[in-house]
């Protein structure tokens, strides 16, 4: 039986799974989750109802950085997964202080800058220019390799990229003439990838009486 993925597709963190899994030609059964009505079947495993979430037989991941770390060490592609998480302890602890810095210190201001309507205590600029530190940084050290650790890509751009996707949206216009290029070229590049629209095709949501739906998607 293949493990389960309960998924959304819009979800940054679902989308640095999908990407992972795909990267490392993981096929799991996608559960396209609706967040404001989710399925009883997560419900019922308790604790965290979050997307994304795995189900390795009775084994449960609940963080997508669980599921990364799960992919590399199921893939029997050893020649990527020393590419995509290098052995060298020094790059690792790079790669999580990257991670980190995106998932506690860049979204917050993320959520804020997006919903900058609801968070009425500043303004959209202000939150704008508290996400581009990030920005400003990421930028910099793309200025000299087309990846973040270096001339391969790592967990550290897949696991970033899809929260750099949602703040380049929430102001195009402003994104596209920013003084971030190289950060727009790497974006790009993920973006406009065969990968990517794989990881973002659309599936409608889940229901417990439909047929089994397989990401990716058998060709
Ligand atoms: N730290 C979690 C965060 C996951 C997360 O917050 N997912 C959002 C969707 S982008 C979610 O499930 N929100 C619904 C909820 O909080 O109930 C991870 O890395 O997987």
């Amino acid at each position: 039986m293949a493990s389960i993925l309960y998924s959304f597709r819009r979800c940054p963190y679902a989308i640095r799974a999908r990407y992972t899994l795909l990267s490392l030609s993981i096929t799991v059964e996608l559960r396209e989750v609706v967040l404001k009505n989710k399925p009883k079947a997560l419900l019922d495993l308790g604790g965290r109802t979050t997307v994304p979430q795995l189900l390795v037989g009775n084994e449960r991941y609940s963080e997508s950085l669980d599921i990364i770390f799960w992919a590399l060490s199921f893939s029997t592609n050893q020649a990527l997964v020393s590419k995509l998480w290098p052995s060298n302890p020094n790059t690792r602890v790079k790669i999580m202080t990257w991670l980190s810095f995106n998932d506690h210190c860049f979204k917050p201001w993320l959520d804020r800058y997006k919903y900058a309507d609801r968070y009425t205590e500043q303004s959209e600029r202000y939150y704008r220019e508290k996400g581009e530190r990030f920005l400003r940084r990421l930028d910099a050290r793309l200025a000299n390799s087309p990846y973040l650790m270096g001339e391969h890509i790592t967990i550290a751009d897949i696991g970033i990229f899809p929260f750099v996707r949602q703040f380049a949206g929430v102001n195009r216009e402003w994104f596209e003439q920013s003084r971030y290029a190289h950060l727009r070229a790497w974006l790009n590049a993920f973006v406009e990838s065969e990968s990517f629209q794989i990881v973002m095709k659309k599936f409608p949501a889940w229901e417990e009486s439909q047929q089994v739906t397989y990401f990716p998607e058998s060709s």
